[in-house]
């Protein structure tokens, strides 16, 4: 049954993605099964600054962050939106769980095999830690998570996940965050830095192809789950970055004028030679943008921690 609804909804986006002008199609479904170990080689590549730079914030960082999560020793859970490997948060847990801080941790990741893997391998090398693992959109999984457990609470939305939103969703994500999260509540948030036009486009047109295959298994999706023909071979990836407003949009682009019938439509969609489907935004912010972002949404920033090219920050956010 809900398979049924989530395909509805998938090819319900498709069909207004496609049938639109300019084409457009919605980068949460790029993080199916196959998809995620896509990403993973991604955040493998050195061109992919990203992941280094987080993972550099967190292991300097550890210490203090330990010390303004878990301010007066009381219980809390630790909830991370969007887990996936979760690699870089175990910097985190591996530490609070060695200094015997109290917490649960809880993840909540829209693919179930990612759920799985971290699962399996948190409770082989960190027993000790109380864990939850939740499947499914994290728009729809916040609501619950007060219903579930009264504890004070630190947030983590890590890796910049907060650059693919457009701006509305980015808009309907921290309302409602700033909903769900209480007074005193913590959120630490990763954004991209503006750089170099140069170092962004390496981490997004890469060399070893992983991100063109990233955007063309979402098309390999639509063939899969709503019986469609894409020719995947037959559209090239191709990446933009704007210096001024720190967009970098992703898009794959018909290499010849051609049709593709998706069955699950029952219609064409027809393109022209050199036509774009408009893939992703990954957003890239200033300091300021940062802070009027908090401040709009009723946070205060408790400390920005930096790496040392000064590529990404991680902003520790509490709700006044
Ligand atoms: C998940 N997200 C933060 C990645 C990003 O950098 O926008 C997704 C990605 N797309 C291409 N490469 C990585």
């Amino acid at each position: 049954m809900e398979q049924i609804t989530k395909l509805s909804t998938f090819a319900k986006d498709t069909k207004k993605g496609l049938s639109a002008h300019p084409k457009f199609l919605l980068p949460k479904y790029f993080y199916d099964d196959k998809g995620s170990k896509i990403f993973q080689d991604i955040m493998q590549m050195p061109e992919y600054y990203l992941t280094d730079c987080e993972f550099e914030i967190l292991t300097n960082h550890q210490t203090e962050m330990m010390q303004l999560f878990g301010q007066e020793s009381t219980l809390f859970d630790l909830v991370e939106l969007g887990s996936g490997d979760g690699l870089k948060t175990k910097i985190l847990l591996k530490h609070f769980v060695k200094n015997k801080i109290r917490f649960n941790y809880v993840a909540i990741d829209i693919s179930h095999e990612a759920n799985e893997m971290l699962e399996r391998k948190l409770r082989t090398e960190l027993p000790a830690l109380k864990t939850e693992f939740k499947t499914g959109d994290y728009f729809e999984m916040m609501n619950a998570l007060n219903r579930d457990s009264d504890n004070s609470k630190v947030f983590l939305f890590l890796g910049s996940n907060i650059g693919n939103f457009m701006e509305d969703e980015r808009h309907r994500f921290l309302s409602q965050l700033s909903k769900i999260i209480r007074r005193n509540d913590k959120l630490l948030i990763g954004f991209d830095l503006k750089k170099s036009k140069e170092v962004i486009l390496k981490a997004y047109n890469d060399p070893h192809g992983h991100t063109r295959a990233f955007n063309l298994n979402h098309l390999v999706r639509i063939n899969k789950e709503l019986d469609a023909n894409f020719d995947t071979e037959t559209f090239r990836h191709v990446a933009h970055y704007n210096e001024d407003s720190g967009e970098t949009k992703s898009f794959l682009v018909s290499g010849k004028k051609q049709s593709v019938y998706i069955g699950a439509l029952e219609n064409n969609v027809h393109f022209l030679k050199d036509e774009p489907i408009y893939m992703e935004l990954s957003q890239k912010f200033d300091l300021e943008e940062i802070h009027q972002l908090a401040r709009s949404y009723g946070f205060a920033i408790e400390k920005n921690f930096t790496d040392s090219r000064n590529y990404f920050v991680d902003s520790l956010w509490i709700k006044k």
